[in-house]
């Protein structure tokens, strides 16, 4: 399945006059507070999230899986699934690939397809949560953490394969979460076990490329339930600085505990220049996975603002990688994907409109009635038409999902793939 930009561009045609009646709209609106529109918009042509690779399919939870049907049980078919998500929303131009999960069988293939949607390799995943069939050592009890020197060892191995297999592609960053941690008191050493995963992560450190990265993904808890070793932003940052100056803390959006001030961790690792990527997702309870803005657009809006400040006033913080981290139980992951992508570029759309100087002038004159104001103008305004104008300047469609849907796009998989395919990974 693949869909051509003629396509696009003729589904177009039925609504682009309502399009650009809104667009004219917003436009003079801003026109009006001295903004320009097309700055914006430029900015969000600009903008690509790289696509998990174990985002395609249905997703589970403990108590079962439903599978959606037309699933890819390939690498190549996820990359043709990217390929359709990129040419509908001009947003995703990357991907994210999970390691065993998607060993490419044919490097030349994997590459020539990646390219043919326009689509590059970002940040390669290592996963050391999992026992594979042909594995000598157990994680069972913690991996880059373990008391068992066997076992860190085949972790630290497992990590360089996965640079090597990045390499290979031309990704540039290996992320690494671990689920390293005890369920009960008493179960592991607390100091131990972080002076095990140091160690191990700078043996990591010191076998990336020289032009790479390291990201370290944080999170509260899950799998265990009593103690997890990267457990906070803060952890996650000291084992960034005693691994060198090209690791990073990741942040993903599900790993904080309730009402955790996102955008102010945001905030500080851009101040140190230490923030590498993101992990998109929202939740209502924990590490829920759910879609983008789906539960606290709001929040999602704050944090954009502390990243659109962050990185125009952080220079020494380098380009940020941004991706999708969510799980899609009960809806078509493709349409939950471009819900996600939506949300995304309506939030940095309106944290670029916040009024950096006005805040500035209120903040020094302690007017928090005006902050409010600013922030919350940018917030209420509806920027979906500048949204839509960024990607019917990249031929990609004015309403993503509404095409999506015209063209049937499920149905046809469903008949290339049959209804019981199943993707690799949780
Ligand atoms: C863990 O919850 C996580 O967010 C990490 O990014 C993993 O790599 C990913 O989910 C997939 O399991
Ligand atoms: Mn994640
Ligand atoms: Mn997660």
């Amino acid at each position: 399945m693949k869909i051509d930009k003629q396509q696009i561009s003729d589904l177009n045609k039925s609504v682009e006059t309502k399009h650009l009646i809104q667009l004219d709209f917003i436009a003079n609106q801003l026109q009006h507070k001295g903004i320009d529109g097309q700055h914006i918009i430029k900015k969000l042509k600009d903008f690509q999230v790289a696509i998990p690779s174990w985002a395609l399919g249905a997703g589970g939870t403990r108590f079962g899986r439903f599978s959606f049907g037309g699933e890819p049980s390939t690498l190549e078919q996820k990359l043709d699934d990217i390929g359709i998500l990129h040419t509908l929303t001009n947003a995703a131009g990357a991907v994210s690939l999970h390691i065993p999960w998607d060993i490419p069988q044919n490097y030349q293939a994997i590459k020539d397809k990646a390219a043919q949607h326009n689509i590059v390799f970002d940040a390669v995943n290592s996963n050391t949560f999992q026992d594979q069939s042909n594995a000598k050592e157990s994680y069972k009890f913690g991996s880059l953490c373990n008391s068992n020197k066997a076992v860190r060892e085949q972790a630290i191995q497992h990590n360089i394969d996965v640079i090597n297999i990045g390499e290979k592609l031309g990704s540039k960053s290996l992320t690494v979460w671990l689920a390293d941690g005890s369920s009960f008191p008493g179960q592991l050493n607390f100091q131990e076990t972080l002076k095990n995963t140091q160690d191990s992560l700078k043996t990591v450190y010191k076998s990336l490329p020289k032009d790479w990265k390291l990201f370290i993904e944080y999170k509260p808890y899950e799998p265990n339930f009593y103690s997890t070793v990267i457990q906070d932003w803060g952890t996650s940052y000291m084992l960034a600085n005693e691994c060198g100056e090209r690791a990073y803390t990741l942040v993903d959006l599900g790993h904080h505990l309730p009402n955790t001030n996102i955008e102010q961790i945001v905030a500080t690792l851009l101040y140190k220049g230490k923030l590498g990527g993101f992990h998109f997702n929202d939740s209502k309870y924990g590490d829920d996975d759910l879609t983008v803005g789906s539960i606290k657009p709001y929040a999602l809006f704050l944090i954009f603002n502390e990243l659109v400040y962050g990185i125009e006033n952080n220079p020494k913080n380098p380009d940020l990688a941004w991706m999708i981290d969510a799980s899609h139980n009960i809806k078509d992951p493709l349409e939950d994907l471009i819900q996600s992508l939506e949300a995304i570029m309506i939030a940095y759309a309106q944290a670029l409109l916040v009024d950096q100087k006005q805040l500035k002038e209120a903040q020094e004159a302690q007017d928090i009635v005006a902050c409010q104001e600013i922030l919350q103008e940018a917030y209420r305004t509806d920027v979906r038409p500048l949204v839509r104008e960024s990607r019917v300047q990249m031929n990609a469609a004015i309403d993503p999902l509404a095409i999506y849907r015209s063209l049937e796009i499920r149905k046809t998989l469903i008949k290339e793939r049959g209804k019981n395919s199943t993707a690799s990974g949780l």
